[in-house]
């Protein structure tokens, strides 16, 4: 059984000197934080998330003509290619070339014109983050995690999850799966979601805890690169969505990820003499071996040092 601890969860307010302290604390103890104050116009959200909800409440013939998901468009129950699956319909883009909007045809313009503001706040907010965190560890070049979702060639992607109700819940109060528990691969993940609730973080003592929602509120995920670049000092936060048998969930989220040929290795300033935890490799050689694993695998497993 999960706990509610909302007081657990670190807040931290964009504005306020102190940010980078308190981004460097939970990165380390949760791997998670909430933020507030981040600059993205409320007006901005909310537009957005009216026209996913038309998106998803075409009949599934319409959504499928964006599918399948492979890498890029519509997905329903099926995450991934290794039989996982989900109470749960997506749409999964890629954060870098507009023309794979095109998947939504003519009718979903306003749609694209929103989802291509709404990633470049939210790019600008991941980076800024970033910045931060660098500071925080005081790294003298604080472009070194920023500057890889701001090249070119980063494989960022965007997801935009819609959690149905599931009506058999509110019947037997039991908990279903929306999105089963995982680690992000990238860099960072930076989620807003509706106020209904399901969002739930596993704790470094073993136990889960929901996330209370808070639409006008981001949360940011540590992800399995970040981890290795600051050799294991941060941890990619594993966590799980639960379907909801009274509301629906809807979830937008921007993976920051690095250039394909970039090699994720701990950095020199963070080493202070010691050795990499981890055996060399690229992002393409890291996201080569995510998709063939299953959602729950623990994926840095492979690439530890022993
Ligand atoms: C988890 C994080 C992102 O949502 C994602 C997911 C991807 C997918 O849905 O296609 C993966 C999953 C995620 C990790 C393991 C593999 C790949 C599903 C799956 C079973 C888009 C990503 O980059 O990795």
């Amino acid at each position: 059984m999960a706990s509610t601890f909302s007081s657990t969860i670190p807040i931290v307010d964009l504005s306020k000197p102190d940010a980078k302290t308190l981004i460097v604390n939970a990165c380390e103890e949760f791997g998670f934080f909430k933020v507030i104050n981040h600059g993205v116009p409320m007006e901005a959200i909310s537009q957005l998330e009216t026209e996913a909800l038309k998106f998803f409440s075409l009949p599934l013939n319409e959504k499928e003509k964006a599918g399948p998901p492979n890498p890029f468009g519509y997905g329903s129950k099926r995450i991934g290619p290794n039989g996982d699956v989900g109470w749960v319909e997506y749409l999964l883009l890629n954060n870098n070339q507009e023309h794979d909007f095109s998947l939504y045809g003519k009718n979903h313009e306003k749609f694209r014109c929103l989802l291509n503001s709404y990633m470049s706040s939210v790019k600008k907010m991941a980076c800024d983050i970033l910045e931060l965190m660098a500071e925080g560890l005081k790294i003298q070049q604080k472009n070194v995690f920023s500057k890889l979702l701001r090249d070119k060639e980063s494989d960022s992607v965007f997801r935009v999850n819609h959690y149905p109700t599931c009506p058999e819940l509110a019947v037997n109060g039991q908990n279903m799966i929306g999105f089963g528990e995982h680690t992000d691969p990238q860099i960072i993940s930076l989620l807003r979601s509706n106020n209904t609730s399901g969002l739930q973080i596993y704790l470094r003592d073993g136990s889960w805890i929901s996330v209370p929602p808070d639409h006008n509120s981001f949360f940011i995920n540590v992800g399995d690169s970040l981890q290795v670049m600051t050799n294991g000092r941060f941890g990619s936060v594993r966590h799980r969505v639960l379907a909801n048998g009274l509301k629906s969930r809807l979830s937008m989220i921007y993976f920051g990820g690095p250039p394909l040929s970039e090699k994720i290795t701990p950095l020199p300033s963070l080493m202070k003499g010691k050795e990499s935890l981890y055996k060399e490799f690229t992002w393409f050689e890291y996201k080569n071996s995510t998709y063939g694993s299953r959602l729950a695998d623990n994926r840095l497993g492979h690439f530890e040092r022993i």
